[in-house]
This record gives C-alpha cells, structure tokens and sequence, in this order.
C-alpha cells in the first residue's frame, strides 16, 4: 500500500471568506520569478489546486494559498493565489489570512512583511491589535462607464479596473444588495460578465456591484462574483483596491482619505490610497482568524484525490 501524498495547511477566514495556507507538500515549482512559478502551477500542477480547494476537501468558496520562496529581493515569503477554477493575480483577503496565520504559527511578529507574489510585491503590516493592513500593488481604472448589452437585463454600464485582479464595477445595476437576494445576484453577475468578456473584455473576471452602506461610518456595500462562480464573503481586498482607483480617477476620495467598504455578509475592510502617477497604491485594512491546522491526505486510490473539478 502506498502511504497517501500529506499536505499540511492552516485555514483561517477574513470577514467570512476562507483562505487555505498550504505549508508544505506543495508542488516544486523552481526558484524563478513568481510569474513564471505561477504559469508552471497552471500548466502542470492544476490537479494539485483543485485537491486543495475543491470538493471534496474544500468547496467552492475556498481560496488558496501556496506558500513559497520569495524571488524579489526584500522579500520573506511568496505566495501563489488560487480559487476553485485557476490562479488569482493577487488576493487581499487570502493576504490578511497568510499574514495572520504565520503570526499564529511564531513565524512573524507585529511589524512589516514584504510578500512576492506573480503581480508585483505587497507590504503586509502586523499591527499589535492583530489587524492587518496590505499596501497592494499598483492599482488603476483602465476604463470609464463601460457600455455592456446584457442579455435580459438590457444596458448596464460600469467601470473596468485593476486591482490586483480585473473587476467589472457597477453602481446603476437595480439590484438588492442583501443576503436573501444571493442567487439572484449570482445570476446577474455571471451574466454581466459573460456579456462584458464578449464585448471586448475577455480578461475582466471579477465583478462588483455597490449599494450605499446602511451602517454608520460604513461608506458602501459591495457584493463580489470571483470567477468560478462563488461570491466574496469579504469585501474583496482586490476589489476595494479596484474601487479605490475609480474613486481616485473620479475625484470623489482625498489621497489617505479613509474609505469603507461593508461586504454582503457584513465584514468590514478600511482602504485608503495615496497617488502614484496615473495609478494608486492601495492600502487595505481588516482581520482575519485562524480556525483549522490540518494535514490533508490525498491517497492515489481515491478516485476523487485531485478533487472534483
Ligand atoms: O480579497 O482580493 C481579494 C479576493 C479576491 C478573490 C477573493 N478575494
């Protein structure tokens, strides 16, 4: 019998959206940039991504996280980004859990850390109360109300931006932003984003609908499609950086201006950007909490090892 493949990894949420850090037992990926270890993951390792986050160990909403070697100088760790359909650029949320789940392991304290990832390097900082804040890589809107035929919805305009990921963001949408109205959400998202990507933005895969807040101090509420279908318990660390370089692009947020931004689910995340040329750099600010260390077995006679995908 041959003893099953252990991976160990560390789970924790950020604002109800779970990151799975993977510690060890991951693919060898080589020592190069993190964009190339990151196109060597898509092409020969995808199985071992869906054995992580897809059922039956993980599920839809899961992301992940392979920790790695940094190839940047400056940096301590890398990490690769992935969700239950492929690679992320970048990941707010999963970066406010990495960071999180290495101080609950001893491996860093309060204080900064430089982490590579395949779309540039972020600075995380530990700050003593446990939250932490990620200054995101450089993050601009690349497109002003976006014209978009919507099959059964008709015309729906919204801004294409970057934040680390591409996100399509709409505020004139006529939906309800509210939990009982998930499904439907769904839906519409999905196919916003089928009609966007015809229509000449093939790589957009995020899409972000707002709402004003309906709590005090809270500035907006966003409900965020990621590209396999599931939507964002957190208010999307790349997707609140995306929605900063609209605000800054239109004037109506101050450079170090504080912007709040409330997930559907009710989390929290603070950003704030300071200019960089014609882009911004984004700083988001939340908390995350560990709440699994486990050792996931893939054994080669089960016929669901690499997950169902
Ligand atoms: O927080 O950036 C983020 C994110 C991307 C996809 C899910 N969460």
């Amino acid at each position: 019998m041959i003893a099953p493949h252990s991976i160990k990894v560390i789970d924790s949420h950020t604002g109800g959206e779970p990151t799975r850090l993977v510690l060890e037992g991951g693919p060898d990926l080589a020592r190069g940039p993190l964009a190339e270890r990151a196109q060597l993951f898509r092409e020969k390792f995808d199985h071992f991504r869906s054995a992580i986050v897809n059922e039956p160990r993980g599920s839809d909403v899961m992301v992940g996280a392979l920790l790695v070697a940094p190839h940047e100088p400056g940096c301590q760790f890398g990490a690769i980004f992935f969700n239950n359909v492929g690679l992320l650029g970048m990941c707010g949320h999963g970066t406010i859990g990495l960071v999180v789940s290495l101080a609950y392991l001893g491996r860093i304290q309060p204080g900064a850390v430089r982490i590579d990832t395949p779309v540039g390097v972020v600075e995380a900082i530990l700050h003593a109360n446990g939250e932490v804040s990620v200054k995101n890589i450089p993050s601009y809107r690349e497109a002003k109300a976006v014209a978009v035929h919507v099959p059964g919805f008709g015309e729906v305009r919204g801004d294409v931006a970057w934040g680390g990921n591409w996100f399509f963001l709409v505020e004139q949408h006529g939906q309800k932003i509210e939990r009982a109205n998930i499904e439907a959400l769904t839906d519409y998202c999905w196919r916003v984003r089928q009609a966007l990507n015809a229509q000449g933005f093939p790589a957009v895969d995020h899409v972000e609908l707002f709402a004003p807040a309906t709590v005090t101090g809270v500035h907006s509420r966003n409900f965020v499609l990621c590209p396999g279908k599931a939507y964002d318990r957190s208010p999307c660390g790349t997707g609140t950086s995306a929605k900063l370089a609209c605000l800054a692009a239109d004037g109506k947020l101050a450079e170090g201006a504080e912007w709040v931004q409330e997930s559907i689910v009710g989390s929290v995340f603070r950003g704030r950007f300071r200019r960089a040329g014609e882009k911004i750099i984004p700083t988001i600010t939340g908390t995350a909490h560990v709440d699994a260390e486990a050792t996931l077995l893939l054994d080669s006679n089960d016929p669901f090892q690499w997950g169902i995908h």
